[in-house]
């Protein structure tokens, strides 16, 4: 099978490095050049409790790079997923199904409106991926992928693009109900991205402190009450309890947001607790604790665009050198 990964951050480095070691055809397809050269030239490696292990793979900034693709798995960041599938659509053959396993709400309409239903699937992930720089990825706890189709005609493409990532090691279930799986993660990421960012925890160590737990059931409470509004189903029995299972399960990872705010990038929380707050706000659904999660995440998101622009003031200005 030739698979196209689109992004080639933690996730999608995590999924092609798997891919490839269990015999698939991969291709990357990453708009930051300086990271192709550093893949191109180095491979991708991952670090994990079993060890180091480097693969090599074909990278390219331009879609008019890449040849035949069977699938394509988007694991760009949310804000980009319109940009993305925008520029890879037209060299898809039509057919060609891409599957989401991003993180937030929002990104299979956006998937859909350029490729069709009928060629979409969704999905999510909970394994710990850690970007250490250009395609080198920290493995820091494995997690389910669930993926499933939008409608009946793509269901087959969905059993097929699941045994494929099983049999790389990838443990997936298949779903019926993409919704509520991405509804589900989005519960969860609403409490675990926004605090780890703001209070630089790593994901396990929110389940020290009684405050943090606190925040964490409220974040998670007032996202289940949009979601059970709009007629949801939430995968969990108890949305709570699995948030502190998956902080434990990937208790040393940096979440993405983290890592975001860390490199001082734009993080994904319009697509996270943003779009809780959007949909709980035109529900009339109270969402107090998003909403402040939001607001902070935003403010230091603010406050590091400032700094770089500053840096980047000293450097031309030749205030920086040393
Ligand atoms: O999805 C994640 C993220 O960091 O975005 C979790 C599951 C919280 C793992 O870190």
């Amino acid at each position: 099978m030739n698979i196209l990964i689109i992004g080639g951050g933690a996730i999608g480095s995590l999924f092609a490095h798997f891919l490839i070691q269990s015999g698939q055809r991969v291709t990357m397809l990453e708009s930051n050049g300086e990271r192709v050269e550093k893949i191109t030239r180095d491979g991708l490696t991952i670090e994990s409790e079993r060890g180091v292990s480097t693969v090599r793979v074909e990278i390219f900034t331009s879609p008019q790079a890449i040849g035949k693709a069977d699938y394509a798995i988007l694991c760009v960041k949310s804000y980009d997923t319109e940009r993305a599938v925008r520029e890879v659509a037209p060299v898809l053959k039509s057919g060609t199904p891409v599957l989401t396993v991003q993180n937030g709400l929002g990104n299979v309409e956006i998937i859909a409106q350029a490729v069709g239903m009928e060629n979409t699937l969704g999905g999510i992930t909970a394994q710990g991926a850690t970007d250490l720089g250009s395609g080198k990825i920290r493995h820091a706890g494995k997690g389910e992928t669930i993926i499933g189709a939008l409608s009946k005609e793509s269901r087959e493409k969905a059993v097929e693009i699941t045994s494929l990532l099983n049999g790389a090691g990838i443990e997936t279930a298949l779903t019926d109900d993409v919704e509520g799986v991405l509804w589900s993660k989005a519960l969860i990421n609403a409490a675990i991205n926004p605090l780890t960012a703001i209070l630089r925890l790593r994901n396990g160590e929110l389940l020290d402190y009684p405050e943090t737990r606190e925040i964490m059931r409220s974040a998670v409470e007032e996202a289940a009450a949009v979601a059970k509004t709009k007629g949801i189903q939430v995968k969990w029995p108890d949305p709570v309890a699995q948030t502190e299972r998956v902080c434990q399960a990937t208790a040393s990872n940096y979440s993405s947001m983290l890592q975001d705010v860390l490199n001082h990038k734009r993080t994904e929380i319009d697509f996270i607790n943003g779009a809780i707050v959007r949909e709980g706000e035109a529900l009339g659904i109270p969402v107090p604790v998003n909403k402040t999660l939001m607001l902070l995440v935003k403010a230091i998101e603010a406050l590091n665009l400032k700094k770089n622009k500053e840096r980047h003031h000293e450097r031309i200005s030749g205030k920086g050198r040393d």
